[in-house]
C-alpha cells in the first residue's frame, strides 16, 4: 500500500516540476514540500468522488497555500477528477490552470485563494456551516507556514476553538521558509503547537513526508472531541526536486532548467 503511494507521489512530483518548467513559473519548492499530505488525503482519508466532485457529503479541502497550485492540480488528476493532459496549460494561455488555485477552475477545487491567511477563515465558515446544516462532511485546510504569520489565521483559529469544531482539521506544511527567508528568522512561530494549544485546538505533530506517520495520525482524527485538530507536519521545502534549491529561499522562485528536470524525473521513476 505505502509502495502505491511513494509511486502516486513520484508522478505528482514529476508533473509538478513539469508544470514549472514548461511555464516557467515560480512556487515549486512549496509544491514539492506538501506532495505526501496531500497524495495520503486524496487517496486515503478524505471522502471525495471524483466523478461528482459536488457531492453534498464530500470533505472539503481548502487549499489556502494556494500559490502552490501545482501540488492540487497534479493530486486531483492523479485522483481522476479531470484529464491530467490539462496540467499541460497550466499557466499558459487558454489552459484552464491558473497559478493560483481557483474555485471550480476544474473538478474538485473547492476555493478560489491565494491571498495567503484566508484559508483557516473560509475553512472554519464551511466547518460552522456543516454543524448548523447537521452535515457530517469533515473541512481540512492546508496552510503554510508563512500565512501562519497572518493575523487572520489567528483570529480563525480563535473562533474554532470556541464554537468547538471538531469537524475542522489543519494541516500546516511546516517547511520552515516562506517567500523571503526562513521563518524563524522573519516571525517565529515557536512554540508552534502550544500556540494551537492555548486556542483550544488539540495538536500533533509529524513527519509530513512519512507515510505511515501521516496516515495513523489522520486516521485518529478528531484527535478531541468537541475541539478542532491541527497537524503540524514537519516538511522539507523543495523536496525531489533541483538538489541545489531543497530548503533553500530559492526553491520558492527558480523553476528547474532541463537538465535539473532530467535528473530528477530520473531519480523519482527509480520509486
Ligand atoms: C497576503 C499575502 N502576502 C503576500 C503574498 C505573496 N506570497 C506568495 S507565496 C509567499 C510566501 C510563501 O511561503 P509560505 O507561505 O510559507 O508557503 P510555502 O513555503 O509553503 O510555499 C508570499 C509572501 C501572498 N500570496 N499573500
Amino acid at each position: 500500500m505505502q509502495t502505491n503511494l511513494k509511486k502516486i507521489a513520484a508522478r505528482v512530483r514529476r508533473d509538478i516540476l513539469l508544470m514549472s518548467f514548461r511555464a516557467q513559473s515560480a512556487h515549486t519548492g512549496g509544491a514539492l514540500s506538501c506532495v505526501e499530505l496531500m497524495v495520503a488525503l486524496y487517496f486515503k482519508i478524505l471522502r471525495v468522488f471524483p466523478h461528482k466532485p459536488d457531492a453534498p457529503k464530500r470533505d472539503r479541502l481548502v487549499f489556502s497555500k494556494a500559490h502552490d497550485a501545482k501540488a492540487l492540480y497534479a493530486v486531483l488528476a492523479a485522483r481522476g477528477f479531470f484529464d491530467p493532459k490539462i496540467l499541460e496549460g497550466y499557466e499558459m494561455n487558454g489552459g484552464l490552470l491558473p497559478g493560483h488555485a481557483t474555485r471550480h477552475c476544474v473538478p474538485g477545487v473547492e476555493v478560489t485563494a491565494g491571498s495567503l491567511g484566508h484559508g483557516l477563515p473560509m475553512a472554519v465558515g464551511m466547518a460552522y456551516a456543516g454543524r448548523v446544516d447537521r452535515k457530517n462532511y469533515r473541512v481540512f485546510a492546508i496552510l503554510s507556514d508563512g500565512e501562519c504569520d497572518e493575523g487572520s489565521t489567528w483570529e480563525a483559529a480563535l473562533l474554532a476553538g470556541q464554537h468547538k469544531l471538531d469537524n475542522l482539521v489543519a494541516i500546516v506544511d511546516y517547511n520552515k521558509l516562506q517567500g523571503c527567508g526562513y521563518t524563524k528568522d522573519v516571525l517565529d512561530l515557536e512554540p508552534f503547537a502550544k500556540k494551537w494549544l492555548s486556542f483550544n485546538w488539540e495538536a500533533k505533530e509529524i513527519d509530513g513526508h512519512n507515510f505511515t506517520q501521516i496516515l495513523k495520525t489522520l486516521s485518529q482524527l478528531p484527535f478531541k472531541s468537541g475541539k478542532p485538530s491541527v497537524v503540524i507536519a514537519h516538511t522539507i521545502k523543495g523536496l525531489g526536486g533541483a538538489a541545489k534549491h531543497v530548503n533553500q529561499v530559492s526553491s520558492q522562485y527558480k523553476p528547474p532548467t532541463s537538465d535539473e528536470i532530467e535528473i530528477a524525473i530520473r531519480e523519482l521513476t527509480k520509486i
